[in-house]
């Protein structure tokens, strides 16, 4: 693999033909809007780009996927966006894994499957990579351009809330506000605030069988096969409430312990502030980021969480 800066990005961007975008699988706000960046840029320049992505994209995108025409082409080059690992391809790995010339990525660790890669990893968002690229080409950029870099930037920093939302993506939304007049208001609420019902109901549940441990520093969620069940809900739905727990006062660990078998759990930590639970899930076999981290583990529920709390009472104990 080559790592490349913007210029040479924005070289290779300018005079490629026409082009395949591949996204990551289970779609994100990031790769949705980059890959629509890309398709508008390309149209901007007079030419074609298609999104490929092993996953459906979510209607919640509806904003973002009207402004898309699909068509039928054969590919002069093949680009990836916000994509760190070949892995994260799915479905469009076998095909393409191997022949992907330029990726665009902000993930420290991308593991450098494309020829060329762009990785900017004190970017917010793949987004916002893209953003700078569109500045270096002078691409003037349109509604339906702001709308995905937004959406992109928006979704990565959790609405510019985690530290990952440094000052350049500040930057970013306030020269877009200023200069692109959209409903960026609607775009948060769509993607922050507005849930299912269902969704709703089953937070309900969750919440109803949260468990507090350590003078309520750890909060712990038991999803067992049986609760599911009761829920009504299926696995893939219990997606994102790892977050939960982190919500109440005081937590400073949140842990949901999902039954995948008899005897065999997955393990997701997230921590609050300066628990670092990626050692905490080390201890337990696992491992992950400093503030979201995961571990399998096998035994009896009451086992599985007395392993938990002693790992999370140490890792509190260093903090
Ligand atoms: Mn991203």
């Amino acid at each position: 693999m080559m790592k490349i800066d913007y210029n040479e990005a924005a070289d290779i961007l300018k005079n490629c033909g026409n082009a395949y975008v591949l996204i990551h699988q289970s779609p994100d706000g990031d790769c949705v809007g980059a890959g629509h960046t890309i398709y508008h840029m390309f149209r901007a320049m007079g030419k074609k780009a298609k999104i490929l992505c092993s996953d459906e994209i979510s209607d919640r995108f509806a904003f973002i996927k009207k402004d898309y025409e699909d068509e039928d082409f054969e590919p002069d080059i093949i680009i990836s966006a916000d994509v760190a690992d070949d892995k994260l391809l799915g479905s469009l790995r076998e095909e393409y894994g191997d022949k992907v010339e330029l990726c665009i990525d902000h993930h420290i660790s991308n593991n450098g499957y494309a020829a060329k890669t762009l990785v900017n990893p004190d970017a917010s968002a793949t987004c916002e990579v893209l953003y700078e690229i569109i500045k270096i080409l002078g691409i003037p950029v349109t509604g339906a351009m702001a709308a995905c870099i937004y959406t992109g930037i928006a979704t990565d920093t959790g609405c510019f809330k985690y530290e990952n939302a440094g000052a350049r993506c500040h930057e970013i939304a306030a020269e877009l506000k200023r200069s692109v007049k959209i409903n960026y208001a609607r775009i948060n609420r769509d993607m922050f605030d507005v849930k299912s019902i269902g969704r709703l109901k089953m937070e309900k549940s969750v919440i109803d069988i949260m468990e507090f441990y350590l003078d309520g520093k750890c909060t712990m969620i038991c999803v067992t096969t049986d609760i599911l069940d009761k829920m009504g809900v299926d696995a893939a739905e219990l997606d994102g409430i790892a977050g939960l727990p982190l919500q109440v006062e005081g937590v400073e660990v949140g842990v949901t312990i999902k039954q995948r078998d008899e005897n065999s759990y997955k393990i997701s930590m997230r921590s609050a502030n300066d628990v670092n639970v990626s050692d905490i899930c080390a201890m337990l076999g696992g491992g992950g980021h400093i503030k979201a981290a995961g571990c399998l583990l096998h035994g009896t529920m009451d086992e599985v969480k007395k392993q938990i709390v002693d790992a999370v009472a140490k890792g509190l104990e260093q903090c």
